[in-house]
């Protein structure tokens, strides 16, 4: 079978073999956390510095990690893939932006963190965005508005993922969609099949094991990322 546009989605799971913890395991990172408190607009405004502290030790955290070989079969297929590629991740890590430097990309390519990255802070007033790779403190100053402070430039729940008209647009042109590491508990993400298989796409979830959609996917590959994600593209 011959495809042309390819949408892959990426989740916590395509990371967790290099040492990044998932959200919803059972030692995973809402473990003893309250959701609210972490990952909302709501919990930021009342305790911005365990906010901050969360993500700082995130942020800390990628600096031990790499690439695993998920993320450079992703990689390499980046790099032979003739057609469109849309690479859009939910993870904040920068494993996947890492894999693609050390195996550059064909035209194609795009890759789009849809919930925002770890590495980047954003100013409450400006809304500019700029790299920040250290801590940040609960009232952390901004360089870019006299009244702004930074604030991590990730997602919460209740904001707006980034880039959604282009990752729209490509899921509508889209032949072939494959959903790695995901639960599919989180909207608008979890939709995308849905709206993959409206264009006539052919479907793929790779996970540890089905997850609770796995019924709306035409075929799915299940095993550890590192193995099944390798082993699928030889496929393609
Ligand atoms: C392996 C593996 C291995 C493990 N190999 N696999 C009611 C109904 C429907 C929707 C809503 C509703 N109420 C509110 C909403 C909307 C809400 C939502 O979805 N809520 C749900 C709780 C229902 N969504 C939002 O608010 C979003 N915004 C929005 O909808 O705006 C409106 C809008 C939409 C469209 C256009 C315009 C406007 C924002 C969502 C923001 C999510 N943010 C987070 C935290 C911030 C980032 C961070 O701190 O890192 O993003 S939540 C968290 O979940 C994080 C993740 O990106 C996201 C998804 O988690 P993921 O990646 O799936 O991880 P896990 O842990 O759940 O799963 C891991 C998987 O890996 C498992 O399946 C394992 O089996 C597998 N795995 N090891 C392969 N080795």
């Amino acid at each position: 079978m011959s495809h042309r546009n390819l949408v892959v989605l990426t989740g916590a799971g395509i990371s967790a073999e290099s040492g990044v913890p998932t959200f919803r395991a059972s030692d995973g990172l809402w473990c003893g956390r309250r959701v609210e408190d972490v990952a909302t607009p709501e919990g930021y405004a009342a305790d911005p510095a365990l906010v901050q502290d969360f993500y700082n030790q995130r942020r800390r955290q990628l600096a031990e990690v790499q690439p695993n070989a998920a993320h450079r079969a992703l990689a390499e297929l980046a790099a032979r893939w003739a057609g469109g590629f849309l690479l859009v991740t939910q993870n904040v890590d920068d494993l996947h932006d890492r894999a693609h430097e050390e195996t550059p990309p064909a035209a194609g390519f795009e890759l789009i963190h849809m919930h925002g990255e770890l590495l980047k802070a954003r100013c409450t007033r400006s809304g500019v965005v700029t790299g920040w790779a250290g801590d940040m403190t609960a009232d952390q100053p901004s360089p870019h508005h006299p009244d702004g402070v930074m604030r991590p430039h990730i997602v919460w729940f209740g904001e707006t993922p980034l880039q959604m008209e282009r990752i729209q647009r490509a899921l509508a042109a889209c032949d072939l969609f494959v959903s790695i590491g995901t639960s599919g508990a989180v909207y608008p993400a979890a939709g995308f099949v849905q709206a993959a298989r409206h264009s006539g796409a052919r479907t793929v979830e790779i996970n540890l094991q089905p997850t609770s959609g796995a019924r709306l996917f035409d075929e799915g590959a299940y095993g550890p990322a590192t193995e099944a994600v390798p082993a699928f593209f030889d496929t393609l």
